[in-house]
Parts: C-alpha cells; structure tokens; sequence
C-alpha cells in the first residue's frame, strides 16, 4: 500500500518492479582467457589492449590512424574578451593528407594574466561556437547553416565562473567533424576514408569520428604554449565521445562525462524496468549511425556483450576521471553510471589510487564521492549548469590539475 501511495504521488517511479539486470557484468580485472590482472603492468599488456580491441571492434568502430599531426591557421586573437576577463583565440583546424569538405572551426578562451600554461577543458557543443556566449567578436563559418543564435547555449556555459576558476576552455562544433545524422558520413570524416561508400561491420561510427576530432584538436592543444593540461568533456553523446577519446589518447589528462548514459558510462546490463532508461535497441533504432555496425549484434542480447562500460571508464586509467549525472535524467540511469565509476575504480587500485570504494552507497545529490575516479549527482534533468562545472573544477583541482 506504501509503495502504491507513493506511486500515486509520483514520488517514486515504478519502484516496486526491480531493475532489470542481463546476466553478470564482466570484471575488468579479468582477461578474456580467464587471466587475474593483478598489477599496473599486466593491466598495460593484456587487458587494456584487450579492452580496447574489443570496444573498437564490437561497440564504436575502428578509427584510422591520422596521417599526420592537426595544423591549426590562426584567424583572430584578442587580449580583451569578455569584458576583459580572457584571451580568445579562434582559427581553422586542418589535417594534412585528409581532404575534408571544410576546416573546422575552433574558439578558445583563456583566463587573461595567468602565470603559468593553465588547464582548459576541450568539448564539442552542439550549437556552434557563437552559441557558448553573446561576445560578438565569435566568428561564423560561412559554412555553419543554419545558424543559431549567438549565446543560444549560453546556460551550459558559465565562461566567467570557468575563467575565474583559473581553468580555460576549448571548442568546436561536433557538425564540423560529422553531421548528427544517418548517412552525414558520406559527406565529411569518414567518407574520406571510405571513398567507395561503405563502411565494414567494425569500421567507426559517428561518435569513434567525433572522438578521433578531439583528438586532432589536442594535437593543435599541445602545441600552444598557453595552453596545460587538457581535460577532455562532453555532454550526452558529446559525454560518451569524451569517454571513448580519453580512453584511446592518453594525452588527454583527465576525461570528464555529463549525462553520457547509454553507451557512455552507464552500464549496459543494467536496464531500468518501463523503458525508463535507454538500450541498445532503443539507441540504435534512433541513431543508426552513432556506433559500429557489429554492436547491433547485442540488441536484446546485452549479456554476450564481452565488455561493459565501467571497463570504458577504466580505460582512462591512471588518469582522472569524472562521472556526472543528474537525479531526473534517468534515461541515462545515474546509478548504473555510478555503479559503472566504482566498478572501474579496482583498476586505479593498482596503482594505489583511490576511486570509489566498494562500500560507497549511491550518494545524494550535490554531494560528490571518489578520488581519481570521481561521481558526482546533481538535482535536475538532462543538461550542464554552473552547478556541473563548479564540481568539473573542484574535481580537477582536487586531482592536480589547476
Ligand atoms: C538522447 C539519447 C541519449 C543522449 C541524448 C543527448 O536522445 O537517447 O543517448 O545521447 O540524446 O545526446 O542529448
């Protein structure tokens, strides 16, 4: 009768029927022929390796290699941005011996009078550069149809609060790489490495693309000398491209994911019951095109899948990395993406770094767990606030990097 009461009330969703668990998730600290991985070396020889075959293989693709390093053609600099508070750089990002249809447009902030290269956050948004903010000094690709109004993300975005936090921030829209549609492929990135038109069961989908485009840009980071440690975020299915980016290129110093979910960190075995979260099926019938072809062999079969998604988070190791999630956003499942976080954190043990102990229960909002491994809840729905980065920034601080 309680849980009725509650039911009517919309407290609870439909907390009497039990989560829905297919079959056992793997242990990270076990190789696929049955191997203990008991120390940073093994771990380094076998099983990541191993991992990382298999999430190319069976969940995102394979991504070629770059011919070469990015290049980047400067277009405007100012010493003077937003009101004074930060350095903007913008200019075209280009890739010697991969001929794409444009460059790709990237915009950086930096906080103004910073004494030392200072840490920034590289992420795609979705919207455009002059989404992030008013300031009209954000140039336009002629390229960039339809355009959205400038500032049109500016609540994902708290420039100020980021700057004053000491931290810089990186970006591009992810359309530069790959239009967020069925059949875009053809058209940008991977259709240059396709050019007869078709893609093989575990070649890249679009979200390996996006994530080998963060990594063309942190060639370009690297290289500026203003520029420090790069931790690389994303939001939604930005969230699960900085995950599977920072788990391939570990010149990425730490990896942050919002509301990554399905597919990012949350683990796939664990389906919350009314179709309250997302599955495979759900996310493959609606983006066809954002994993490799051989993932769809696990639809409704998520038992045989050989990895889960905390060995995604694990890949990050020894690196720092964050898992956020927001309370309302249960399409994502926030527990089976803390679940995810601590299940990943075995792995920074063998390295004697803390993650999240297996005793820590699902925390409550606002009130973040780990060390190295970090997770973090937040009241609200699916989207960043200044809420979110003020935990990016704290966790990053407590991690080093600041
Ligand atoms: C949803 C999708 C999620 C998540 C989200 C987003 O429609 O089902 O996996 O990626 O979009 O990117 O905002």
């Amino acid at each position: 009768a309680c849980a009725a009461v509650l039911l009517a009330a919309g407290i609870v969703g439909n907390a009497a029927e039990p989560v829905i668990w297919k079959g056992e998730v793997p242990d990270a600290l076990t190789s696929a022929s049955g191997r203990k991985i008991a120390t940073v070396q093994e771990w380094e020889t076998i099983r990541k390796p191993e991992l990382l075959e298999l999430f190319s293989r069976e969940v995102y693709g394979r991504s070629p290699r770059a011919p070469g390093k990015a290049e980047f053609r400067l277009l405007e600099r100012s010493e003077d941005a937003l009101d004074g508070k930060a350095i903007r750089i913008q200019g075209d990002v280009t890739i010697p011996g991969v001929n794409l249809p444009h460059p790709w447009r990237m915009l950086i902030y930096l906080p103004k009078n910073a004494k030392k290269p200072v840490p920034v956050f590289w992420g795609m948004n979705f919207k455009g550069n002059q989404a992030l903010s008013e300031d009209p000094g954000v140039l336009i690709p002629e390229w960039y149809q339809p355009v959205r109004p400038r500032g049109a993300a500016k609540s994902r975005y708290p420039l100020e609060q980021i700057l004053d936090a000491g931290y810089g921030i990186a970006t591009m829209r992810y359309y530069e790489i790959e239009p967020d549609r069925d059949g875009e492929w053809k058209n940008s990135l991977r259709g240059v490495f396709a050019p007869e038109g078709r893609l093989k069961p575990d070649d890249w989908g679009a979200i390996a693309a996006w994530a080998w485009g963060l990594s063309r840009g942190m060639d370009v980071l690297e290289k500026m000398p203003e520029v420090g440690p790069v931790a690389v975020w994303g939001h939604s299915r930005l969230g699960k491209t900085a995950l599977w980016a920072g788990a391939n290129d570990p010149r990425f110093a730490a990896v942050i994911s919002n509301d990554s979910g399905c597919g990012g960190a949350s683990i796939t075995r664990r389906i919350l019951p009314g179709g309250k979260s997302e599955t495979l099926k759900v996310i493959n019938e609606r983006f066809p095109h954002w994993f490799a072809k051989n993932f769809l062999k696990y639809i409704d079969r998520e038992e045989k899948l050989p990895v889960d998604q905390h060995e995604l988070i694990a890949l990050c190791a020894p690196r720092p990395v964050f898992i956020a999630s927001a309370a309302e956003d249960l399409w994502a499942d926030p527990e089976g993406e803390f679940l995810a976080a601590k299940l990943a954190s075995p792995v920074y043990a063998l390295w004697n770094l803390p993650g999240i102990p297996a005793e820590q229960e699902m925390p409550k909002v606002h009130e973040p767990v780990g060390g190295r491994v970090g997770y973090y809840i937040r009241s609200g729905g699916h989207d960043v606030t200044p809420r979110d980065w003020q935990a990016y920034c704290d966790f990053l601080s407590q991690n080093g990097i600041r």
